[in-house]
């Protein structure tokens, strides 16, 4: 974009909020670093130019300890959505999801006035919403890096750790979806970063659950082929699906992994591939697609990660059961993994050779 259209975006972003009294900014459900990093910045930008103090709310919990860490290093402060009051908030920004992706606590009826995002467009977009959607960014930290350096507001410390934190964890170090715009904010703002904390924030002390989870998600991974699939049960926080289908992607060998958890109302799923030529996004839609009959859920993602969720309230355990099962046939069929497993953990260790 040409400098002045840029200068030219922040003032279209500025005039979404020019009657706001009670601006609010909506992160998606169970928020990761991406939506906390990238709700300070747009909070930042505008208490700058506008003076206007805007809380960060969200659905659901942050549970995993590094974005526990993150929020308590910083100090940021997080409203729930469920205790926040909708009926005072005058121009709500949506942020890191959409309208139509179904992954936040937005109230059925309230139209954002903004949304900036960064995963591939979900449905329609309202026509009293001002949408910046950048698919082809890695992170929506990198959206609203590049909204305070036009706005020419400056990135403090502790702003410079949280966007810095998010484009990291979102494009893994910039080795997953992540473009020359992302990586040129990532060094700028590593500069200014504070380091130890950053430190702090990715190397927190664990709960003996946490080991406990991991223990327990690895006794039951099975291999098909080049997939493992963890089928964990009732999960003990919503992101135990992502934790596990990243370190499971892992396994020597291995094309693609799926994490399968409950939590709450709710059948979660994690889609992880190591191929670079597919669409992950694609294959959650795919299979949440063949399970949505007259139910609600949701999927997203793109590249080589991807997600969804399946509404599971009033259902009797082996009726979630029995989804479980579909979703991961239809999984092994459509990655063209063979139909029959063994378990992970089950494997003898052959010695090494002795070179
Ligand atoms: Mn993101």
């Amino acid at each position: 974009m040409q400098p002045h259209s840029r200068s030219r975006q922040v003032e279209r972003l500025l005039a979404a909020f020019k009657d706001a009294r009670r601006p609010a900014i909506l992160l998606h459900d169970n928020p990761d670093p991406d939506a906390i990093g990238s709700g300070l910045g747009l909070a930042k930008l505008l208490q700058a130019r506008l003076q206007l103090c805007a809380p960060l709310v969200h659905g659901g919990v942050v549970s995993r300890a590094e974005n526990r860490s993150l929020v308590e290093e910083l100090h940021i402060d997080l409203c729930s959505a469920a205790r926040f009051d909708w009926s005072a908030a005058d121009a709500v920004a949506l942020l890191d999801c959409q309208a139509a992706s179904g992954n936040h606590s937005l109230p059925p009826g309230l139209i954002p006035v903004v949304v900036l995002d960064h995963h591939p467009l979900a449905g329609e977009v309202h026509a009293d919403t001002l949408a910046d959607i950048r698919p082809d960014y890695g992170a929506t930290c990198t959206i609203l890096t590049e909204y305070l350096e036009d706005a020419q507001v400056h990135v403090d410390e502790r702003l410079a750790t949280a966007l810095f934190y998010g484009i990291k964890t979102d494009t893994q170090d910039l080795g997953r979806q992540a473009s020359g715009i992302d990586a040129l904010a990532y060094l700028r703002l590593f500069v200014a970063a504070d380091k130890r904390a950053l430190a702090r924030i990715q190397n927190p002390r664990l709960p003996r659950a946490y080991f406990r989870a991991v223990h327990d998600a690895l006794e039951r991974v099975e291999i098909y082929g080049e997939a493992a699939v963890a089928r964990l049960g009732d999960m003990v926080m919503p992101e135990a699906t992502g934790e596990t289908a990243d370190l499971i992607v892992r396994l020597e060998g291995m094309r693609w992994s799926l994490a399968i958890g409950r939590y709450l109302d709710r059948l979660l799923f994690s889609l992880r591939t190591t191929e670079v030529e597919t669409d992950a996004g694609a294959v959650a839609h795919q299979l949440v697609a063949q399970e949505l009959v007259g139910r609600h859920g949701r999927a997203g993602g793109h590249w080589r990660l991807a997600g969804g969720a399946i509404d599971t309230s009033a259902m009797a355990p082996a009726a979630i059961s029995a989804i479980e099962d579909r979703l991961i046939s239809a999984f092994l069929t459509i990655v063209e993994a063979p139909a029959a497993g063994a378990s992970l953990m089950a494997f003898s260790a052959e010695p090494a050779p002795v070179p």
